[in-house]
Formats: structure tokens, sequence, C-alpha cells
């Protein structure tokens, strides 16, 4: 399995679209990222990590975050089998990059989620953030858990859990996009039940929607604390 990028931009475009990302370049200057071939140059990618069940909307979140549907979405099938990214240059010389990773989802079936940890491991001891994401609508959690248990528990720090299809949390209204204080309720309540189930703080712990675009500040600045740990 390799890795492709997709799209690359300078990290202005992130930044206006979340002004309080403005500090990010310069903090990362404390660490060094994963050294990266890419073409005839060698640089240092700083990498956040899309992890979760098929068809719970990693792609959609990265397409979401950084306003471009650079990743391919599926409703009906297992759609990303390869890593893809996004990436933002955080320099004029164009050294270090910021780079949003969608990764092949997993419990669509025993073989492929053989080849698809493999890799998993390999990219998780070097990445910056794991956007974990779960959905609103399920509470099944025990490939979550399992894989929690056996490749994640070094990584907590890292995590953000990201509840995706906010929009579809109970009691699902029809005449608007927007949450209602009950959906909000609920959703909060969810939050408190992941952060018990998988032990980790309720900060790291955020949902959201990537096709209503709501909640997304507060997902990209976990992210940023997550990287700035
Ligand atoms: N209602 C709702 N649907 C969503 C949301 N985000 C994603 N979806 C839908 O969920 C389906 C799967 O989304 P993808 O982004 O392809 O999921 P994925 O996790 O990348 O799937 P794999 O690549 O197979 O691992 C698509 O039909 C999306 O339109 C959301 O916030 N709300
Ligand atoms: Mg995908």
């Amino acid at each position: 399995m390799q890795i492709t990028i997709t799209r690359e931009y300078h990290f202005d475009k992130l930044s206006a679209r979340f002004p309080f990302l403005e500090y990010l370049p310069e903090e990362l200057r404390r660490h060094s990222g994963r050294i990266f071939n890419r073409d005839e140059r060698t640089t240092e990618d700083y990498q956040i990590l899309f992890i979760g069940k098929s068809g719970y909307g990693k792609s959609s979140t990265i397409n979401a975050l950084t306003g471009h549907n650079a990743m391919q979405t599926s409703d009906i099938e297992a759609c990303t089998k390869d890593a893809f990214t996004v990436e933002y240059s955080l320099n004029a010389q164009k050294t270090r990059y910021l780079s949003f990773c969608d990764l092949p989802g997993i419990a669509e079936s025993e073989k492929t989620d053989n080849e698809y940890l493999a890799l998993y491991e390999n990219m998780l001891y070097h990445c910056f953030c794991i956007v974990y994401v779960l959905r609103a609508d399920m509470r099944d959690y025990t490939r979550d858990l399992a894989l929690f248990r056996d490749k994640l528990s070094p990584y907590r720090a890292r995590i953000v859990i990201a509840i995706n299809c906010a929009d579809k949390a109970e009691p699902t209204s029809r005449e608007s996009t927007d949450l209602t204080g009950e959906q909000i309720d609920n959703l909060e309540r969810k939050r408190s039940s992941v952060s018990q189930i998988f032990h980790m703080p309720k900060e790291q712990v955020i949902y959201y929607s990537a096709r209503e675009r709501i909640n997304l500040d507060a997902l990209m600045h976990q992210i940023y604390n997550r990287m700035t740990i």
C-alpha cells in the first residue's frame, strides 16, 4: 500500500478557514516531523491520521475540514483502499508539511483488516494526531475497543475521538439542519458515555457533522491541541 498525495496547498488556505491555527507552523518547529521522500526532495511531515470503521465518514471529514472534495466518499461500499493525503506546506521553502491522511476503514472483512492494520501500525508511530471516527447513530464499539486495546493505547494523548453524523442524533428533525436542544443533550450524553467506555478525557471526544458542517471548529481545535502537547 502506498501514500498518494491528492492535493497540495499553502498553509494560509487552512488558517484562513481556522484562524486559531495561525501559530501552528511555529509551534510545530519544536518537534521533528516524519521524514518523507517526495519527488526529489526530502521533507518533514506532521501527519494527522483518520482511522475508524468503513463508512463512518473519514474521507467526508477530511473534505469538510479542508473545504475540498479531494477524497472519494461512497454511500454504498467500502471506498478508500489506499492511503491518500491532502497536504499544506508550512514554510516558503516547502520543506515542512501538515498532512491530512485518509486511511482505509476497518471492519469490512478479516482479510482487509489484517492488511490495513499492518499499514496503520507503520504510520501510527510517526503521527502527530489520530482522529478516530465514530458515528452518533451507532453504538456497537466492539471492534473499536479491540483496536484501542491492541494498537492505539500507546498513543492516547494524541487521539481525538470524533463522533460524526451529529445530524443523525435522535430525535432527528426534517425541518432544519441545525441541531435541536434535545439533539445537543443527547450528543453531550454520548460524549460522556464514549469518554467512559474508551477511558478517554471528555475534552478529547468531540461530536460534529461532516455533511452539515456542524462543530468543525471544535474538532479542528482539538486536533490542534493534540498536535501541540
Ligand atoms: N448524515 C450524515 N452522513 C454522513 C456524514 N459524514 C459522512 N456521511 C456519509 O457516510 C457515507 C460514508 O462516508 P465516507 O466518507 O465515504 O466514509 P469512510 O469512513 O471514508 O469509508 P471507507 O473509505 O470505506 O473507510 C457517505 O454516504 C457520506 O455521505 C454526516 O456527517 N452526516
Ligand atoms: Mg474513505
